[in-house]
């Protein structure tokens, strides 16, 4: 309702300015007459989320992309948890859009409809978002974006500020541990997160450009999307063992395809972390895990943990302030000689 009265006000005033070519008194009476009218219309307007919360709770709109790995459940779940123990300052309005970008737009024009203080929320991928962050800021609503970026050409003033890590800095961590693992030489195939999305486009520019600009005996025999699940990480690295007999080593965008390529590797008769190095990216549990076990031999650390930093930022915002464009999380890279069953069981997610 205050956006409302605000908006009304303004046309209100508006057309006192345009109606000024009468008399005075009859354009200043008809003003007068439409201010009133306004601000009446404006008793009757819905109550926003941040009204009807007593304007004083931070109102979040959080479109989450969906559940496909175990570190999209980690954020989820730290997310949800956060909210849940500040409930007197914080509102949460979540929505899961299934892996789809059109679910995540109509959870973001919703979350505009409801009058959210912030919106938050992951690109699943980085383009096609202009015409929707166009709507948040015309709704004078600031955009959060967690994780993964848009497509910087569409310009970057259509979010405020973004929450996530380097997956750029990611692939080339991966690329210097893989020469390492290799001693310089080997076939090594790759798999690739969620056609589109930026933590795969970024991981892999970082991956390949490195092994192209470093390491003349790494060649790189293939490289396919699992859409950084588990079930599809493994059937690509199926159809790859069975197109080639020499992979020394294989790449993936998250751990999730990396436990899934674990799997196939075990099928097809070969050691894996041994006859086949392999390196993620996420840190999830369940790689430190296999890296204990020696059946994995490195995930380099994005964590998902963003909660507090995602409200904190999201308080600023509210009160006016302004922040950094990118707030970039601090994240580690996990060789064999680092894991230890301590490190595996102080892991937060
Ligand atoms: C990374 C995030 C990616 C994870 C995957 O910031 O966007 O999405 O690496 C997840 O596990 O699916």
């Amino acid at each position: 309702m205050k956006k409302t009265l605000a908006m009304l006000t303004g046309l209100a005033m508006a057309f006192s300015l345009t109606a000024c070519g009468g008399s005075t008194t009859a354009a200043t009476t008809a003003a007068a007459e439409t201010t009133a009218a306004a601000q009446t219309e404006a008793e009757k307007a819905p109550e926003t989320e941040a009204e009807k919360s007593g304007n004083d709770k931070l109102v979040v709109g959080f479109a989450q992309i969906g559940q496909e790995s175990g570190w999209r459940d980690a954020e989820t779940n730290d997310v949800q948890w956060y909210a849940a123990r500040n409930t007197d300052t914080i509102e949460l309005t979540f929505a899961d859009a299934q892996q789809k970008q059109e679910n995540q737009i109509k959870a973001i024009r919703n979350f505009i409809e409801m009058g959210v203080d912030v919106i938050v929320f992951p690109p699943v991928v980085e383009t096609g978002w202009e015409a929707v962050l166009t709507e948040c800021q015309e709704a004078g609503i600031p955009v959060i974006l967690v994780d993964r970026g848009i497509d910087a050409s569409a310009g970057d003033d259509l979010y405020t500020t973004m929450i996530a890590s380097d997956h750029v800095w990611a692939g080339e961590q991966a690329a210097i541990v893989m020469n390492d693992l290799l001693g310089g030489k080997g076939k090594v195939v790759e798999l690739e997160g969620t056609v589109g999305a930026s933590a795969a486009v970024q991981r892999k520019k970082g991956f390949d450009e490195y092994i192209a600009a470093n390491c003349p005996d790494i060649e790189i025999l293939d490289s396919q999307t699992g859409d950084f699940t588990r079930s599809m990480g493994k059937e690509v690295m199926e159809s790859f063992l069975k197109t080639y007999d020499d992979i020394d080593a294989v790449f993936c965008h998250n751990d999730d395809m990396a436990l899934g390529a674990i799997e196939a590797i075990k099928e097809a008769g070969k050691k894996p972390g041994e006859d086949i190095k392999i390196i993620g990216v996420d840190g999830v549990k369940g790689a430190f895990e296999a890296i204990l076990a020696g059946e994995m031999n490195c995930t380099v650390e994005c964590t998902p943990i963003l909660a507090e930093q995602i409200f904190e930022t999201a308080a600023k915002l509210k009160n006016g302030e302004t922040v950094d464009k990118w707030i970039m999380s601090a994240d580690g890279v996990y060789t064999s000689d680092k894991v230890t069953q301590e490190v595996v069981d102080g892991r937060q997610y």
